[in-house]
């Protein structure tokens, strides 16, 4: 797998790219986003016993991230039936510079924070093939991103997430358990009305 960029930090295998997409194409991919919600709108997941996320969702890509009571799973099609939307160029292009020329990613999983919106530890491992990376893209509000280890527990390591950072989780990092413990609201302008977006793009099949 070749890797074009060197990253401004490796904290626990985690490759931090600092700032490294400017205002100009933040803007793009936030309009980029605009038009994938429209067609495929934001959800609150549920989480085992009957609770919703604070987080909302949504995907592109041939398959994207769904959950009911059966538990969380990759699927091809949104609960209306449709499949999700194209992986947009603008994103493509970043995964082709950060990760590889070799393979796309098959999901651009969408996370949206509002002010009070967090994601608790967890691993992500319903991937088939880790050696393909998680690559990261924040947009917006700062976040609190807590690393932790392989195994459940252990010391953390915490650092706030900027707009236009990107993250590749590969090799010992990308089974680690990780999660966003607050967003500092107000700290960014790319979003009218606030609040932090994420973009995972993975490899799933
Ligand atoms: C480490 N998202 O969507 S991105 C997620 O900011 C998720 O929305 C957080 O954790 C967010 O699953 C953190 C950083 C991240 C994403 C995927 C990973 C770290 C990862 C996959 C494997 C290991
Ligand atoms: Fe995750």
């Amino acid at each position: 797998m070749t890797n074009f960029e060197t990253p401004n930090l490796v904290i626990r295998g985690f490759k931090i790219f600092k700032e490294r997409l400017d205002l100009n194409i933040q803007n793009d991919l936030i309009s980029d986003l605009r038009e994938i919600v429209k067609v495929a709108p934001l959800f609150s997941p549920h989480v085992p016993g009957g609770n919703k996320m604070s987080v909302k969702m949504t995907s592109a890509g041939k398959y994207g991230w769904f959950s009911d009571s059966k538990g969380y799973r990759y699927v091809s099609r949104q609960k209306n039936g449709n499949n999700w939307p194209q992986i947009p160029n603008s994103i493509m292009e970043i995964w082709q510079k950060f990760v590889s020329l070799e393979r796309n990613p098959d999901c651009c999983l969408i996370n949206y924070y509002s002010k009070d919106a967090k994601m608790g530890m967890h691993q992500d491992n319903d991937e088939a093939d880790f050696d393909w990376p998680v690559l990261s893209i924040s947009l917006g509000d700062d976040a609190l991103f807590r690393i932790g280890n392989v195994e459940k527990g252990g010391k953390t390591d915490s650092l706030w997430l900027n707009s236009g950072d990107i993250i590749v989780m590969g090799d010992e990092a990308r089974l680690k358990y990780h999660g966003i413990d607050r967003i500092r609201s107000g700290t960014s302008n790319l979003l009218k009305n606030g609040g932090r977006i994420n973009l995972t793009l993975r490899v799933v099949d």
